[in-house]
């Protein structure tokens, strides 16, 4: 079948998923692209991927589809984020081959790499070849080898094969149609749904953790449109990282303040030290991107968290908490 078929997105109903489907809808090539998700099939049970894919019979994949949640929900949900991520990719990988699917883009994180303080000798940033160079942070470590294993099956898909498949790793993303729940978000989200309750409730907004901690973010709506061009330009067997330039990190406190600043939040930001901070830095370098897409204009980061916030003002009733 070849690239004839549709472009099978999975984790279509997700953030990164929704940003896809945006930008796709602007370049008005909607119709080339079928966006799945957990009631279409559930990827981890081989049978129903192998009925999605004999029902799709895509001619590219964009997998994105993944049991993912923030730092709290690493620390607690350890073997079924290892297994439900083994699972989905094991079996949407197998189907690729299976159908003989042109082109194969599956999703990484940079909170795989290898945690500096546990492998000194890596220097900061860190480029994709240090992938697999040392242990990544215990706070998301079952996650985070569940996705070295894309890196993995998908360069031996590649030798073994000849499959087209590739791999592209985001740092920390956040936009409209994230994850808000508290039991699971990501720390953007998390800090848009607590500050948005404090302004309305006249009480304090509480960041977990010292606020000390150093994160690369990245816009949902600007990923999504390297991943479309990565799809039809990216080829290469090695990961491709998709973050802002290094000296663009900001700490945990900093990002507080943009979103405190969004949502009109006028008071002191109150610390509880009694969370985890959990990883202190994963700083890595956007040269690879630069070098194949040296175009390429990230959003400002106050602008995107203001951008996030109107959205979720506009649609926190029905957001995923
Ligand atoms: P998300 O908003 O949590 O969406 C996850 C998607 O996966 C949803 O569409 C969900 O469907 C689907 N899904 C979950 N389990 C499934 C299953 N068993 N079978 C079929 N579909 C299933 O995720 P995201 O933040 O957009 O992340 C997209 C990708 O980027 C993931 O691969 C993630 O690992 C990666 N990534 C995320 C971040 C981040 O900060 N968010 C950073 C780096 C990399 P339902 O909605 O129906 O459950
Ligand atoms: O996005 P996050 O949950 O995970 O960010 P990671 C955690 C950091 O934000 C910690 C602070 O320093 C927390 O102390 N933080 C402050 C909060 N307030 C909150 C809050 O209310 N909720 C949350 N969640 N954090 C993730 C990995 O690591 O990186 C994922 O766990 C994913 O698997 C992602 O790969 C890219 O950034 O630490």
């Amino acid at each position: 079948m070849g690239g004839d078929g549709p472009i099978l997105v999975t984790g279509g109903s997700g953030m990164l998923g929704h940003g896809i489907r945006q930008v796709v809808a602007e370049a008005d090539r909607l119709d080339r692209y079928v966006f799945v998700d957990l009631e279409d099939a559930d990827l981890c049970d081989a049978e129903q991927t192998r009925a999605l894919f004999a029902r799709v019979r895509p001619g590219g994949v964009l997998h994105l589809a993944a049991d993912v949640g923030g730092l709290y929900k690493n620390m607690a949900e350890g073997v079924q984020m290892l297994e439900r991520n083994l699972l989905m990719n094991m079996h949407v990988m197998q189907c690729c081959h299976q159908q003989g699917v042109a082109k194969l883009v599956s999703c990484l994180s940079t909170c795989v790499f290898p945690e500096p303080t546990l492998s000194p000798h890596l220097s900061l940033p860190l480029d994709e070849s240090a992938i697999h160079l040392g242990p990544p942070h215990p706070s998301n470590e079952a996650y985070a080898y569940a996705k070295r294993l894309v890196d993995v099956q998908s360069r031996y898909y590649r030798r073994q094969y000849g499959c087209n498949f590739v791999c592209l790793a985001p740092t920390n993303i956040f936009g409209p149609h994230d994850n808000f729940s508290p039991a699971s978000s990501h720390v953007v989200p998390a800090l848009i749904r607590k500050c948005y309750a404090a302004v309305r409730s006249n009480t304090d907004f509480v960041v977990l953790g010292t606020g000390s901690p150093l994160r690369q973010f990245v816009f949902s709506r600007d990923l999504a449109r390297l991943f479309v061009w990565a799809y039809d330009h990216y080829d290469e067997e090695t990961p491709l990282i998709l973050a802002p330039d290094a000296d663009h990190e900001v700490s945990i406190a900093a990002m507080a303040q943009m979103v405190a600043d969004a949502c009109g939040y006028r008071r002191p930001l109150v610390f509880d030290p009694s969370y985890a901070d959990g990883q202190f830095r994963r700083t890595v370098t956007n040269r690879k991107l630069r070098q194949r897409c040296p175009e390429f204009v990230f959003t400002p980061l106050p602008t995107a968290v203001a951008a996030t916030v109107e959205w979720y003002a506009g649609h926190h009733t029905e957001a995923r908490l």
